[in-house]
């Protein structure tokens, strides 16, 4: 057990949309919360990672930081992927470990496992095919992130852990159609095309892929709950149990949205993983479930984005 009561806790990453739920998550604990804007520290450089952990000390770190984004992002730019996310996971967890910071919590992605792997996919998957080439440059440095935490645990004796969560959506997503993942892709697409009268709207690929999804406040009470009682070498999935397709996915934010036109398929685009349906047996066994069903996640996170995109215009 980890007592959060009177504790420290450094978010890493608290402005993008997992950090930021895991900030509104923490509030309701006994602990001091502590955040810091890249203004005050970039944490792909070092020296600046080193002062502000030296400065702050916290007792526990949240490492919720990380370049994110959708299948067409990570297979346009896997140098940024690749780099910044290393850079990011090795500057702090060496730092945490000159300031015998003995906590620390760090999130990788579903997308480290085997491309072709069987379902659904186990904790002991890791490293046992190669991966999909689409986001293959950020699965190599989260898996990286992976092996830090378990070396610092093994030669330092720290207490680092680290979560795998699924495909993840919510409020705080990226809703640029560019660099998003689907879910905020589709709702405004979606959105878009109803307002504008449109016959259809476009999915990219052929809408057979299936993907699990994760509202991102149930992941950070995941991420919180592992934070307070897990401890141990092996990372941990965190997902929904479910899978859908994108099809099927689609025709669920039309529903939400109101959308009644036609879907179309743009085959230029790439489908990825066939599949990443994660085992969450692991943390079902400690007795952490989901409580957000997809289509109630979708509504409100759609109900998120009107409320956002009706603040930037006024
Ligand atoms: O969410 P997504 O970009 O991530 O795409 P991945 C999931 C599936 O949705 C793919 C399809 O099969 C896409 O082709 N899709 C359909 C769309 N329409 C759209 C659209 O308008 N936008 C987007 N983005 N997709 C990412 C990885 O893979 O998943 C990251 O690249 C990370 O590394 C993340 O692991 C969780 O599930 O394919």
């Amino acid at each position: 057990m980890f007592e959060l009561a009177g504790k420290r806790v450094w978010v890493a990453g608290h402005r993008g949309m997992v950090g930021s739920a895991v900030v509104r998550r923490l509030a309701s604990e006994a602990c001091e919360v502590v955040t810091a804007d890249r203004s005050t520290v970039d944490l792909r450089r070092q020296a600046q990672v080193e002062t502000y952990l030296n400065d702050v000390k916290p007792d526990a770190i949240v490492l919720a930081a990380a370049k994110v984004g959708g299948i067409l992002a990570n297979d346009t730019y896997p140098a940024d992927f690749l780099y910044d996310n290393l850079m990011i996971e090795a500057n702090i967890m060496q730092a945490a470990h000159e300031n015998n910071i003995g906590r620390l919590l760090f999130l990788g992605s579903s997308c480290i496992y085997p491309k072709l792997n069987a379902q659904p996919i186990t904790e002991d998957s890791l490293l046992t095919g190669p991966l999909e080439p689409t986001n293959e440059a950020y699965a190599i440095a989260k898996i990286a992130g992976i092996k830090m935490a378990q070396a610092y645990r093994r030669q330092h004796g720290h207490d680092y852990i680290s979560a795998m969560p699924t495909n993840l959506y919510g409020p705080g997503d990226n809703f640029d159609l560019n660099s998003s993942h689907v879910i905020p892709a589709l709702i405004r697409k979606t959105h878009e095309a109803k307002l504008n009268g449109d016959k259809e709207v476009v999915v990219w690929g052929t809408g057979s892929p299936r993907r699990e999804f994760l509202h991102a406040e149930d992941c950070a009470d995941a991420l919180v709950f592992l934070l307070k009682t897990y401890s141990g070498d092996q990372h941990v999935n965190v997902g929904y149990g479910d899978d859908v397709t994108i099809l099927e996915l689609t025709r669920i934010v039309c529903g939400v949205v109101g959308f009644t036109g036609k879907i179309v398929q743009d085959l230029s685009k790439p489908d990825g993983t066939p599949r990443k349906l994660m085992s969450s047996d692991k943390l079902r066994g400690m007795g952490w479930a989901p409580s957000i069903p997809l289509r109630a996640g979708i509504e409100s996170t759609y109900g998120w984005f009107l409320e956002s995109t009706s603040k930037r215009s006024q």
